[in-house]
């Protein structure tokens, strides 16, 4: 495991190995069509954009995920998911109500710079980050008056990343554009939405 910490109380882990090849390879070919894939629409400097990628809203019912003036209705969980989900609560005690996917369909795609910081997800979220497919950087860097450096991570498949405490109020990230990468990646970042039965 490698840790970072972020100030001024946030952290960032990265188990690399957290998932078998074996199941990272079923996942890979399950994914695409187990779920309803849709371009995201995004709104930068006022003007509303489609995205270059593709995403998925996973969760319990009520789960809704808003953003950008977008609200998501969950899909289901798929068993896959289901035990990702469980095995991060028996490993970490960490508990979800959903999860985002995001699917990069090669170098190209990507995302750009912000934080998870939607009033849906509460104060100092905690987001688990797993990643499938090809390795991407995925970069971070603090918000203006935030002591920092910019730098980026390699996410291999099979890594999973815990993003912790305040950084998503003091810090920004991205998965910038890599044109030598020919191979898709998909993302899943685990979330717990509040205000859905109990949370
Ligand atoms: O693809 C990734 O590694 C990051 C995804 C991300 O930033 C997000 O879901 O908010």
């Amino acid at each position: 495991m490698r840790e970072w910490l972020l100030a001024p109380q946030g952290r960032l882990r990265l188990f690399e190995d957290w998932l078998a090849p074996s199941e990272a390879q079923s996942l890979l070919a399950a994914l695409p069509n187990e779920l309803h894939w849709h371009e995201p629409r995004v709104r930068l400097f006022g003007r509303e954009h489609v995205a270059r990628r593709l995403q998925a809203w996973v969760g319990d019912a009520g789960a809704d995920y808003r953003y950008s003036g977008v609200t998501l209705t969950p899909q289901a969980w798929t068993p896959a998911l289901v035990r990702l989900r469980e095995r991060l609560s028996d490993e970490f005690g960490l508990r979800f109500n959903s999860v985002l996917l995001n699917h990069y369909r090669c170098g190209e795609e990507g995302m750009g710079w912000h934080s998870d910081d939607e009033p849906s997800l509460g104060r100092n979220p905690c987001i688990a980050s797993l990643s499938l497919g090809a390795t991407r950087d995925f970069c971070l860097k603090p918000r203006p008056g935030v002591s920092g450096e910019r730098f980026c991570l390699p996410l291999p498949q099979g890594s999973l990343l815990l993003m912790e405490g305040d950084m998503q109020h003091h810090w920004m990230h991205a998965v910038p554009p890599r044109r030598r990468v020919r191979d898709e990646r998909f993302n899943l970042t685990f979330r717990l939405i509040r205000g859905v039965h109990g949370t």
